[in-house]
Order: structure tokens, then sequence, then C-alpha cells
């Protein structure tokens, strides 16, 4: 008897063609319990009897099973054939929803009549809370026959329905391969349970069950007008709908109540109440609500030298949006809550500035000792739209710490000689501090094993005994305070070849001339036009003595340079008086005013109009009436030694009156006044760059003195008169072998006078005064200067001055001084006189200084002190080296760049002294040439225009 009717390949064409994948995500509104399509392994369902329901085992095209039962006793008798599933659990659905796939035979296409065939089958339930029937499992009860067991679990069941089909097929039909699959669904509920059985029972029919769905419906999580509503269950009863509270999702609040929706038994989310609205601050953007993130958090900075790596988390709030990206705002720190600064384009930012996705970044390249103030910002695609919103920054201060300069970048040949070449290279990029000297390295090429190293203070010097026609390496550092910097990468020079014995002497007596010539050019051009000198020295091998004696500490020095005659080698001090200073007739003079006392007498002012020359402003020191004949000489000393000086910064004498009484010194009248008072007076008001420029003045006065072999002894702000322009000028030469009329001289225990806090040590002990001992007292000037004034060792007693010096102490850098001139003033207290600097070498230090003010930034005492290096009436776009363009680029600009060094020397170091210059003081400072006088008036007059325009002075 042929019992199975289909064939596996014709179930496989039915499962593959016909039963579409079902894959449903988290938006389903339903559930899947159990799917028979989707089971890989067994299905361990049981039949019963075992000749009953059987599976077909076979694999689809993917060798996935297919679980099909079948079953088709149509010929026999009473047939009651049982198919059990596992346990579904209901999951706390209490309705639930069984879909089943099958074919069905109609019993008329059976052969051999229809007697017993069914087209129908049942399908039952069974609820328990545990994965078995609750009188055991099927065939294992005890006692009683399996016929009977079986009896007793099937009456258990629950009959659900029984399932006809809605199309039967015929053999006619497989022939056409035209399978018809009954689908049929029905419901189940309400189950109280935790899960149920379900089972099929065959009475007789031919049937094939392709496939079991057992599922609930729920509405799926849902996002409506900002609410969130989860998964909810629906009622077991189809009229009753499930009310459900949604939440308003980040950034977003209910509008008047919170929002509601119904949850109906289809699965589907019904009639919605109330609704949520963005919080201030954010929109609506696809269904979220958006906004700037909040501030970066937890910001730590790690500093190594001049770098600083940043490091922050991500913000607490990310604004509802995944595009977070970051943004650094690096700012100086001025000094005296001066404000900040961004930082200049030579910060450099690693990975980049703005727009960073990490949350760290390096900066690099900052100032060494300097403040800064980091703001991070953390921002997203919306942060525009939210530009109203305060932003959200977290700051971090950061002080960077003392490093190394930079390498040298560029060395440059100049003349190569057959032993030697001429080297220049340019400071580095970033200092970071005063550079106190350069190293060069250098090594025959291929003979690194053994090089030289020689030193410079210059950015230029010749390097001497090479070998000629060879190629030499070389490399160069710079140092500071701070130490080495890296060398520059290496450059490679060659030196001249041999020449023969003739050529050389001939050579020779080319380089004789040519040396001769330019010395002479050099000689005309230093000494008569430009004062030129250098600094420091050059000639690295030298003992800085041996320089000396070449080079005269650096500068060269003319023969025929006058020397300073003591009035004491006249025998008649009326003589000395007449030599140096010339006698003005009483009536070319008006008193118009008293200004002050002198040890001798009034000190006036008025006009002097000599014939045939213009009217000036003089000071017109008086001799007392009722004088002494030793005071009378004692009061024209000072003519006598200020008639033999001739320099921008040293008081100029005019002339004198002996002729008549009273005894008069006309000196140029100084509208400042002295130079202590006036800083009093003006605590404060200056930028570091004209407190620079005076005592570059001082020092240059100084400079001439000592180059004329004059020393002062009485060196103090007090002795020196600053003028309308600011410039200052070395005043007070009375007696000071004596220094009778100083206030501040008190006597020391060998019976000289001396005015002890401005006195070397070695002057006070043992009366040797020298040049170094002026120096010490310029150190002390410099102090008065930087601290506006300040009287020295406050109120210490002269005692207690001379013993601190003795033990070491030495005056504290005064209040934002730059640490350059800081170390400029140690170097002038230093105890063993010969270390103290020279004039011309403090002169050059100082021009050095001005010219790169960046070296003026940072402070003494504390490494969070950047000075104030306020830039007057210049555009300024941060660059604090704009400045030293200003003077010599203004007389470049004009074509009048051979007037620099006179300008300089006259104390007109900046634009705005520059810019109140008249005829008078160009012809003062040197431009003689009255068509060049024309051309600098002409553009000082453009320029105090442009300054009347740029009202105020603007901070770098
Ligand atoms: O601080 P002062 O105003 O400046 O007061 C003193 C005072 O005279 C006694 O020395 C002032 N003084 C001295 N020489 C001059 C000068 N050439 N021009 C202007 N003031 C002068 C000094």
């Amino acid at each position: 008897m042929k019992t199975i009717v289909f064939t596996s390949q014709e179930y496989m064409l039915c499962s593959s063609f016909e039963m579409v994948e079902d894959h449903c995500n988290t938006e389903c509104n339903y559930v899947n319990l159990l799917d028979s399509r989707s089971v890989m392994g067994d299905l361990g369902w049981v039949a019963y009897p075992k000749n009953g329901w059987e599976e077909i085992g076979e694999v689809d095209e993917d060798y996935a099973p297919i679980h099909t039962y079948q079953v088709c006793r149509v010929m026999e008798q009473n047939q009651n054939n049982w198919l059990h599933t596992n346990w579904i659990l209901t999951e706390g659905a209490q309705r639930v929803y069984i879909e089943l796939k099958f074919t069905l035979r109609d019993c008329n296409s059976l052969p051999g009549g229809v007697g017993t065939c069914k087209e129908t089958f049942n399908m039952y339930y069974y609820e328990t809370d545990g994965g078995e029937l609750e009188d055991g499992d099927m065939g294992d009860g005890e006692g009683i026959t399996e016929e009977e067991d079986r009896a007793l679990k099937e009456s258990q069941y629950i009959k659900i329905d029984t399932i006809a089909a809605d199309e039967s097929f015929t053999e006619l039909d497989l022939g056409d391969r035209v399978m018809k699959l009954n689908t049929e669904v029905r419901d189940l509920g309400p189950l109280t349970r935790k899960g149920f059985f379900l089972a099929f029972q065959d009475l007789g029919a031919c049937i094939a069950l392709v496939s079991v769905r057992v599922f609930y419906k729920r509405c799926p999580f849902l996002v409506k007008s900002l609410a969130e509503f989860s998964d909810t269950i629906p009622a077991s009863e189809a009229s009753q709908l499930v009310e459900v509270v949604g939440r308003c999702i980040n950034n977003s609040l209910p509008l008047y109540e919170p929002p509601r929706m119904h949850c109906s038994t289809e699965g589907e989310w019904l009639v919605p109440i109330g609704k949520c609205v963005c919080q201030p601050g954010f929109e609506e953007i696809l269904g979220s609500c958006q906004g700037p993130p909040s501030a970066p958090r937890n910001a730590i900075s790690n500093v190594n030298e001049t770098s600083v790596f940043l490091e922050w988390s991500v913000p607490m709030e990310s604004g509802g949006r995944k595009d977070i990206r970051y943004n650094v705002l690096c700012r100086q720190v001025l000094p005296d809550g001066r404000g900040l600064e961004e930082c200049g384009p030579n910060v450099r930012f690693l990975p980049r500035q703005v727009g960073l996705s990490n949350t760290s970044v390096m900066v690099a390249d900052l100032q060494s000792h300097t403040n800064y103030s980091f703001l991070l910002e953390a921002i997203n695609g919306v942060s525009e739209l939210a530009k109203d919103r305060t932003k959200q920054y977290v700051s971090l201060n950061v002080t960077t710490n003392q490093a190394a300069p930079s390498p040298v970048s560029v060395v440059r040949k100049g003349h190569a000689g057959k032993s030697s070449i001429a080297l220049s290279w340019a400071e580095p990029d970033r200092p970071n501090g005063i550079i106190l000297e350069y190293e060069i390295k250098y090594f025959e090429k291929e003979q690194d094993s053994s090089y030289t190293i020689i030193k410079s203070r210059e950015t230029e010097m010749v390097v001497e005994s090479l070998k000629p026609s060879s190629v030499y390496i070389f490399q160069v550092r710079a140092r500071t305070s701070a130490g080495y910097g890296t060398f520059s990468r290496r450059f490679e020079f060659q030196t001249s070849p041999y020449l023969t014995a003739t050529s050389e002497r001939a050579q020779a007596s080319i380089v004789a001339v040519a040396i001769t010539l330019a010395l002479v050019l050099l000689a005309v051009v230093a000494g008569f036009l430009l004062s030129g000198r250098r600094c420091g020295y050059s000639k690295a091998k030298q003992d800085p003595e041996e320089e000396k004696m070449h080079f005269h500490n650096g500068h060269i020095k003319f023969p025929g340079v006058r020397t300073y005659v003591d009035p004491l080698t006249y025998e008649d001090p009326n003589q000395a008086v007449h030599e140096f200073a010339q006698e003005i007739d009483v009536s070319f003079i008006s008193i118009e005013r008293i200004i002050g006392a002198g040890e001798f007498g009034e000190v006036c002012s008025g006009p002097l109009r000599l014939p045939g020359k213009r009217e000036m402003q003089v000071a017109i020191k008086t001799l007392k009436a009722g004088y002494t004949e030793h005071q009378r000489r004692d009061f024209l000393w000072e003519a006598s030694i200020m008639g033999q000086f001739n320099h921008p910064n040293i008081i100029r004498l005019e002339g004198v009156v002996t002729k008549s009484k009273p005894v008069m010194i006309i000196t140029e009248y100084m509208e400042n006044g002295s130079l202590d008072t006036f800083l009093k007076k003006n605590d404060g008001q200056f930028t570091v760059i004209q407190l620079v420029g005076m005592l570059r003045g001082i020092a240059s006065g100084m400079r001439y003195l000592s180059d004329m072999g004059y020393v002062h002894r009485d060196l103090a702000a007090r002795n020196i008169l600053v003028n309308s322009n600011l410039v200052c000028k070395v005043s007070d030469f009375g007696l000071s072998r004596v220094l009778e009329d100083d206030p501040e001289a008190a006597y020391t225990t060998r019976g000289g006078k001396i005015p002890i806090r401005w006195t070397a040590p070695e002057a006070i002990a043992y009366r040797k005064f020298t040049s170094a001992s002026d120096v010490w007292s310029y150190g002390i000037v410099m102090w008065e200067v930087m601290s506006y004034g300040e009287r020295p060792y406050w109120e210490m007693s002269n005692q207690d001055v001379i013993k601190a010096v003795e033990e070491s102490y030495r005056l504290p850098g005064p209040m934002d001084c730059p640490e350059a001139l800081y170390h400029l003033m140690m170097d002038c207290w230093q105890r063993e006189r010969s270390n103290r600097p020279k004039f011309d070498e403090i002169v050059c230090l100082l021009d050095k200084l001005i010219r790169n003010p960046c070296s003026l930034k940072n402070l003494v005492n504390s490494s969070h002190r950047v000075s104030n290096l306020l830039v007057e009436h210049t555009s300024v776009d941060g660059d604090c080296n704009i400045w030293s363009r200003t003077v010599s680029e203004w007389l470049d600009s004009i074509k009048m760049g051979r007037y620099t060094e006179l300008f300089m020397e006259g104390g007109y170091a900046s634009l705005d002294t520059i810019a109140l210059m008249t005829s008078e003081d160009l012809r003062r400072v040197g431009v003689n040439l009255a068509g060049h006088q024309k051309k600098i008036i002409t553009s000082i007059q453009e320029m105090r225009v442009l300054m009347n325009n740029s009202t105020t002075s603007v901070n770098i």
C-alpha cells in the first residue's frame, strides 16, 4: 500500500518557493515564540503512535534542516495520531497566535476510494508553568497501559480548533508542480501560565505540516513627538487598550503634561496624548533634540620646557550628537592683570588647533618662562546654530619652563681664504632667553673623529688655521642660561687652494693694501660717520684680554681720540676753565626761573641769546655771593671738566660767566630735570623699551667718559638729567674726586666721602675708583631706573649696606624687571671688578635687547611674569620684533639709514621720541646737511599724523 504521497523533493520545492523568510527586527509588532523553520537542530517533537506523524528529514539549498511532519494513513481505520510540540514559553503574553502552513490531500483524488479519508486535523494546547505535562511525560505512566496513559494525557489537552484546508490538491496539481500551501492562524488566550504545549491530532487525513509559528503581538518601542514609548504587550481582550506614559528623549521636556500612547491588542500604537519639546538651547533635528556639547572635562596639562601636552575628557553632555570636535584657544597672560593676548602664529599645535577629534593636543614652540591660558572648547555640528548660548569652555593655566635655544637654522660662508673661512649665522628663531654665546664645531670632512669647538658671542666669526683646499663641516649652536641648544645641521664649506710663491706675495701685498684701505675706510666710517662699534669679541680662540688689546673691548679705538685732562694738571685753575669753557657775556643770559638749589647756589633757567646763534633755553648754575676763592675754584671745576666732553649723553656746557658776578655755569636745559625725581613722578608710565632706551643713553655717555679715561665716581639717577625727548645725559662732574656736593656721600673710615649705596666695594674699602667701579654704580642706576626711582637698599643704614654687600647680598630684581636686565645688573655687581662688563659691552647688550624686545619678555623673580613690552604708536600684530624695525627701518625707508647710529647715540631709540624732534634736535644729533634735515623732518611730520590716528599704545 502506498502511504507516502509526496516526495521529499516536492516538499523542498514547496518550502523554497513559497515560504518567504520572515525577518523581523525590533520594530515588528510581533514576537515569535516558536518558528519551526528557524530551528536549526532537531525539533524534538514527539509523535504518538510511532507510525503516525513522521518527520521528513530534508535540508534546503543552504543545508538548513526543513522540519516537515507528515501523516497519510487515509486507508486505515481508527486513526488517532498525535504530534506534540516542545514547551513554548509565553514571555508574559496573554494572547498568542499560531500560524500553520500545511498541505492537505483532497480525499477524492486518492486512489482506492475515500472510506476513511479525512480532510481536517485538530489542534490542541495544554498550559503549564513547567516544561512537562503535570502527570508525567508521554508514555512514562506506571501501573497503567500505554494506551491508558496516552488517553489520560491527551484528555488534558484543550482543543483550539479543527483545521481544514482552504486549498487541497490532487495528483494532477502535483504533476503541474503547483503546490497548494494553506496558511491558517488561530489565536489563543487569555493564557495564565508561563508556557504551553501544542498538539496536532490527525484522525486519518493526508497532511504535511510544513511550518508552525507561534507568536504574540506587541506595540514595539517607538519614539514619537520626542517621547520614547517602550515595548508593550497588549491586553488579552480585543477591546482593551494599554495606556503607556512616554519618556521625553534627551534634552527635551514634556509640554504641559507627560506624553501618553495606547497599545492595542493588534500591536498598534493609538491615541497619542501630549508631547515633548526641546529644552531651551536645543533644536529639534531629525526627531532628536540637538545642541552644542557641554565643556570638556578633567583637563590636565603636562609641561615640557616650552611644549605643553593638554588632555581632557569628553563633555558630560554630547548635545545629542556624536560629532564632537575640540578647539584650542591659546593665550599668553600679560603681567599685572593687563589681560591676555592670543598666541602668535609661531606656536604649533599637533595634530591641529581646531576640529580635533581626539581629546588631546600638543602645543609646541611656546615662549619659555611664560604664563599661558588655554581654553578648550567642545563643538559639534549644531554649535553654530546655538551661537547665542554662552560658549562652554574649560580653561587651563600653564607656565612654561626654561628652555634651551632652538637650533641655528642657517650658517653662511663669507670670505674663504686658504686657511680661514668666515662664517655668519642668524640668531635661533626661538632664543628662549639671552644668548650668551655660540659654539662652533668643525672638522675636516670625513675626519669627524676629531673636531674643534670654538666659541663666539657674535653671530659671525672667522675660523682660522684650516688646511687649504679642504672641505670642512661646520655646525653652530647657541647657549643661554638654560644651556646649549642643539647643533644646527651640518654645513660644508671649502678653503681656497694654495697660492704660488710669487702670486702669494702679490696677493699678500694686495691684501696689505686692501687691509690698510679697509682700516682707513672703517676708521672713517666708524669714527666719523656712524661711530660704529663692535660688541663682544669674535675671535673665539683668542683670550678676551688679548681681544681687548686688538679690538679694545670689541670696538676699534682710533689714534687721536681725546683723553680727559685733569684740571689739577693746570697750575692756575682759571686757565683750565678758559681752556675748556667759553666765556659768555652775562648780557646774553636772562634768568627767568629758579629751578633748584645746588651746593654752591641756585640753579636757574632762562634763554641764552648768543649773537649769530639761535636762542636756546639753558640751565644756569650760580655761585652764591660771599664765596671763598677756594669755593669759586671748586665751583668752576665742573665747567673745566664738562667743557672737555662732547657727547649726546653728556650734559653739554654752553659756557661760563666768570667776568661778572654771580659766577655762572651755563649748560643745556633739560626739561625733565633729574632722572630720579622724574621716574618717581612718572611711576610705571614707561614701556620697558623706553626704560632700556634711557639706560642705553646713560651707558653710552659712560662709555664715552671711560673712553676719555674719566671716572665719574658719583654715577646715580640723581646725577642724570632728562630732556623732553627722554634723552638721558650724565651730569654732575662737580667734584667727582671728593663728592662734597652729594648729600648721599658719606664719610668712610678712611676719610673720603662716598655715596655708599652706589659705590663698588673696592672703592669704599680702598678708594679704588675706576671705570669698573663706575660700572658698579651703573648697575645701581639700572636698578633705580627699573624700580622707578626706588632708593637702593631702601632704609638700610650705610653700614648695613656695606656689610650686606660684603656678605654677597645684592639688590633683588625690581618688580617687572626683565631677566636680561637684572642679569646685567648682577654682572655689574661682580665682586671681582675685572669680571664686570665694560661700558661698551653694556651698550652693545642693551642695543641687542632693544633690537630684539622678545628677549625682555621674561621677568625676574617669577616665572609667571611677562614684561610690559608696550610698543608705542606702531601697528602691532603680536610680533615683538616689530619694534626693532622701527627706527632703523624708518630711516632706511627714507634713505637716511646712515644716521641710525647717531639717532641711537642721541637717545632717539624709539619712534615716539623721534616724533618730538625738532630741526635743532636733528642738528644736535649730527644731521647737519640741510637737505637731509628737511627730508627727515618731513617724514617726522608724516609720522605725527599717523600717530595721532593711533590714539593709544598697543600691547603686544
Ligand atoms: O630734579 P631737578 O629738577 O633737576 O632739580 C635739580 C636742580 O636743578 C638742582 O640740581 C636741576 N637741574 C640741574 N641742571 C639742570 C639742567 N641742565 N637742566 C634742567 N634742570 C637742571 C635738577
